[in-house]
């Protein structure tokens, strides 16, 4: 039978999520160190770890069938592959930054300038859309020390916190790109093993909605129900249960994890006790 295989992360910023994400998919493997493959146990795919850095070319190439990574390297690369899904870890960007004393007044500042980067393709394309004319120097890690030891004036890297530039004395002045990780598929899949990646893309989103998701419990006298009910829109409309007491309901329903508190707040407002949140575990729409 046809096997979906799946390249990840081997070692890195990406593997410990790439791999919780495939076990929240209910999606059973064994992980040596040093193996590069292993298949899955309950689930018809295969699964190759393997450096972010190749994972596009091997995608496209159908070494692999499909990958994880960041967006960052995705567009850096920039083979015939493409985007399937948006995974929501790994947010970083890719920003220029300068030493921290210069004075920075727009992209010109990078005319006749050198960069350091790991990005030269992205970095390029930038500068020719802001008509800059700069020089480019490729060189593959530890770029924020570039301007300390005098091989650039500037540099473009991945930021997430920004203190690896605040400790090298640089500042961040331009973000290029936004990026997180995500799924990326070869374009030419048979419909079997598309067949399978459906199926897997149903499970990933799943997963993205429970993580996205609580399910919220609380009690709350019956004459306050309408209000309680406009707060908690729900996924169709909450459960409501009478209790012992008399003029007491208890109202079920699920509410988003990104303005959670503000709901939280207004129940309160509107009469609302004993709230319980509790995390869903799946959540299939
Ligand atoms: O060995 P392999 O080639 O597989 O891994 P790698 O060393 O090339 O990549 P890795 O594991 O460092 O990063 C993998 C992916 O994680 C990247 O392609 C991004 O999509 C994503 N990511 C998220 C990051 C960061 N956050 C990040 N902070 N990648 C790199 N960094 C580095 C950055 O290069 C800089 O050195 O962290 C430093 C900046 O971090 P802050 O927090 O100090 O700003
Ligand atoms: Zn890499």
């Amino acid at each position: 039978m046809n096997r979906l295989k799946i390249a990840i992360q081997k070692s890195g910023r990406l593997s410990e999520n790439s791999h919780r994400l495939l076990e929240e998919c209910g999606i059973k493997f064994s992980n040596g160190t040093s193996v590069l493959k292993t298949s899955a146990r309950n689930f018809p795919v295969d699964i190759l770890f393997l450096r972010d850095d190749d994972i596009p070319q091997y995608v496209e190439q159908q070494v692999a069938d499909i990958g994880i990574l960041g967006e960052n390297m995705v567009f850096e690369k920039n083979k015939d592959v493409e985007v399937l899904e948006q995974l929501g870890f790994a947010a970083c960007r890719l920003s220029l930054a300068i030493p921290r004393e210069d004075v920075f007044a727009g992209p010109e500042y990078f005319n006749n300038r050198k960069i350091a980067t790991s990005y030269p393709r992205l970095l390029s394309q930038y500068l020719s859309e802001n008509n800059i004319t700069a020089q480019i120097e490729e060189i593959s890690g530890s770029v924020e020390i570039a301007p300390g030891i005098g091989l650039a004036d500037a540099v473009c890297d991945i930021v997430s916190s920004g203190s690896t530039l605040l400790t090298n004395g640089l500042r961040e002045v331009i973000t290029i790109l936004k990026s997180q990780a995500v799924i990326i598929g070869n374009k030419n899949l048979d419909d079997e093993k598309r067949s399978i990646l459906e199926k897997f893309l149903f499970r990933i989103r799943s997963v993205k909605k429970s993580r996205e998701n609580k399910y919220i419990l609380l009690n709350a006298p019956e004459k306050a129900i309408g209000e309680i009910c406009k707060i908690l829109p729900g996924m169709k409309s909450p459960t409501i249960l009478p209790l012992v007491e008399k003029g007491w309901c208890s109202l079920h329903s699920v509410v988003r994890e990104d303005d959670f508190w503000e709901r939280i707040d207004q129940l309160k407002a509107a009469g609302a006790e004993g709230i319980l949140v509790i995390p869903i575990e799946k959540m299939i729409i």
